[in-house]
């Protein structure tokens, strides 16, 4: 047999080879890059038989070139085929994998968190002011004396202005952290004019901390500023809060007292939430709770601000966020408030 015969002899045995090696058509990609090596590899079937090419005579060589090409050629695209399919296979397969079920039951929520009860508290008395017909209103955490002291009537040597109770800022005299939101009477009135009804939140500060009393705390400021304001509107606008925060008739009483900026000034109380005013450990027997201070706006004040004194007549008051927030959820002390126990904080609810 001549070395052309042999050869194209071979070829006819690598291709029915190759037809049952290839006649499962599920081949994976490895099984095809498998075949690949044994067909087209350096040591393949197809490579071997360029070698024999050199034994077959001059003028054959270039008929056996071309059928072994042609071979070589084939046993390509066919692999290539294969390896095409073998992905996709293997794409559908990790698809089909992952497929989702949307029927199924949903897993239990996830904790979506909750408000922190001075928020809460916040959110519940902002909306009752709002519901009044009160602007909300921000004024600054560090302020100027003039703010919160000066303007606001306090004389040069009032114990308010000593470092026992106020944290001061640099230049001791003028720069501080807030005492009270009191300020924020002082910035409003000198940026509007009357008729004025604004109620304004934030943080305060005092160098003091027990079970009652932290060195940051929350207070709340209102007060209106318009002709003929007496203390009736003054004692209606409070009833209505605290029905508000605490959901029932509560009675409210006041007790004169003095702050600079108010006169007459007075402190509220609020009828005891736990024993409803026959005396226990909360009000320490009182039946009362203590929650603020408030008055008429003092002429001098006005007089700071350049509102005419003789034409408008106005109140204000402010009290402790956190203590009322205390008072509604029955906490034990004040402190839990600014602790971040996520156990304690994660029994709020996610809305007033
Ligand atoms: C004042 O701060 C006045 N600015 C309130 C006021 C406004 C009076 C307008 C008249 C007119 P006082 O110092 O009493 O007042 O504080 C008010 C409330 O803040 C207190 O009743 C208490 O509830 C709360 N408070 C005071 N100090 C602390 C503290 N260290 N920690 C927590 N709450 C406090």
């Amino acid at each position: 047999m001549s070395k052309l015969n042999e050869c194209v002899q071979r070829i006819e045995e690598i291709k029915v080879a190759f037809h049952e090696d290839t006649a499962n058509a599920s081949l994976n990609s490895r099984a095809v890059e498998e075949l690949k090596v044994k067909y087209l590899g350096r040591k393949g079937l197809v490579t071997a038989l360029m070698e024999t090419l050199k034994e077959v005579s001059k003028e054959d060589k270039p008929a056996a070139g071309k059928i072994i090409n042609e071979l070589r050629k084939g046993i390509e695209e066919k692999l290539e085929t294969l390896r095409a399919a073998a992905e996709e296979g293997a794409l559908d397969e990790s698809l089909a994998a992952q497929r989702l079920d949307v029927t199924l039951p949903v897993a239990a929520m996830q904790s979506k968190g909750s408000l922190h009860p001075v928020t809460l508290m916040r959110r519940i008395i902002l909306d009752a002011f709002r519901s009044l017909g009160f602007t909300v209103y921000d004024g600054p955490e560090i302020d100027l004396d003039f703010y919160n002291f000066g303007a606001l009537n306090f004389k040069d040597d009032h114990p308010a202005r000593d470092m026992q109770d106020t944290f001061f800022i640099g230049d001791r005299s003028k720069t501080i952290l807030r005492t009270h939101t009191s300020n924020i009477q002082i910035h409003a009135m000198m940026h509007e004019r009357p008729p004025l009804r604004v109620v304004a939140p934030g943080r305060t500060y005092r160098c003091d901390s027990d079970i009652t009393h932290t060195p940051m705390f929350h207070q709340v400021e209102g007060f209106i500023v318009d002709e003929n304001i007496d203390m009736g509107d003054m004692k209606g606008v409070i009833d209505q809060l605290l029905k508000a925060v605490f959901g029932q008739d509560l009675s409210t009483r006041l007790r004169p007292s003095f702050f600079p900026f108010v006169e007459p000034g007075a402190e509220f109380d609020l009828q005891c939430v736990s024993c409803r005013g026959k005396g226990c450990r909360i009000c320490k027997n009182t039946g009362w709770l203590e929650l603020g201070g408030l008055g008429m706006i003092h002429p001098n004040v006005f007089e700071a601000v350049g509102y005419d004194s003789e034409i408008y007549t106005g109140f204000a008051f402010g009290f402790g966020l956190d203590r009322i927030a205390m008072l509604r959820y029955g906490l034990s002390d004040l402190r839990q408030l600014f602790e971040g126990n996520q156990q304690f904080l994660g029994q709020f609810p996610t809305h007033p």
